[in-house]
């Protein structure tokens, strides 16, 4: 080059396919407007789970029996199942920044409704009388088919999930409410993640200041 620019001019030529090279200590520069040039970047994994997928939300597995599991079903419905049968709801999609989701089944109606960002769902009917099974295990994660195991990868979770709490009672709703405004929490007698005593296996990052956005 004649001139005193001293920039280095990465040349990049991929008629087809993907090139594979170490970046280190080199850089794109776009030298002059053009309607020509461009870079196309290959990312080594999808940049997005597969859509269609069911996500484990929470499990509570007995020897025998998924006793209180929450999904997200392939289609985006949101579902709880005890023993069994379970009821689906439509709901707003999980947001990036954030979603406060409460799950109420009072077992003498079996009334059953999600609430998303203090907003309740209509409900519906699940098991009325219904027992659930104490001396199970309650997973994050994963969808245990079997007592402490049998996972499959395209049901698992993936995300972050803080402030669970768990009660053994259905709150009144400005309770539930106040989660989501106030971010106020009523000490959760059978979880509460203030004092939740928990065991992490595999790759689960504990951040040591959780991202409060919510
Ligand atoms: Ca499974």
């Amino acid at each position: 080059e004649a001139n005193n620019q001293t920039c280095v001019i990465l040349l990049i030529s991929v008629p087809e396919g993907r090139l594979e090279c170490s970046l280190l200590g080199k850089g794109f520069i776009f030298r002059e407007e053009t309607d020509t040039s461009y870079v196309v970047l290959s990312p080594a994994q999808p940049l997005k789970l597969p859509p269609k997928r069911e996500i484990i939300l929470f499990s509570y597995r007995t020897k025998y029996y998924d006793e209180f599991n929450v999904w997200q079903e392939f289609n985006g419905t949101f579902s709880l199942y005890l023993s069994g049968p379970g009821v689906h709801f439509t709901l707003p999609k999980l947001n990036t920044f954030g979603s406060h989701m409460c799950v109420t089944w009072e077992s003498k109606s079996g009334l059953t409704a999600f609430w998303v960002n203090g907003k309740r769902s209509l409900r519906k009917v699940l098991r009325p009388g219904h027992r659930i099974q104490p001396q199970g295990i309650v997973m994050l994660g994963q969808d245990p088919d079997i007592f402490w195991g049998s996972f499959e990868k395209a049901q698992s979770f993936v995300g972050e999930i803080s402030d669970l709490y768990m009660w053994d009672c259905v709150l009144s709703p400005s309770i539930i409410q106040n989660v989501y405004l106030d971010h106020s929490f009523l000490k959760g007698n059978i979880f509460d993640w203030k004092s939740l005593s928990y065991k992490c296996t595999g790759n689960v990052i504990v951040p040591s200041k959780p991202l409060t956005g919510m």
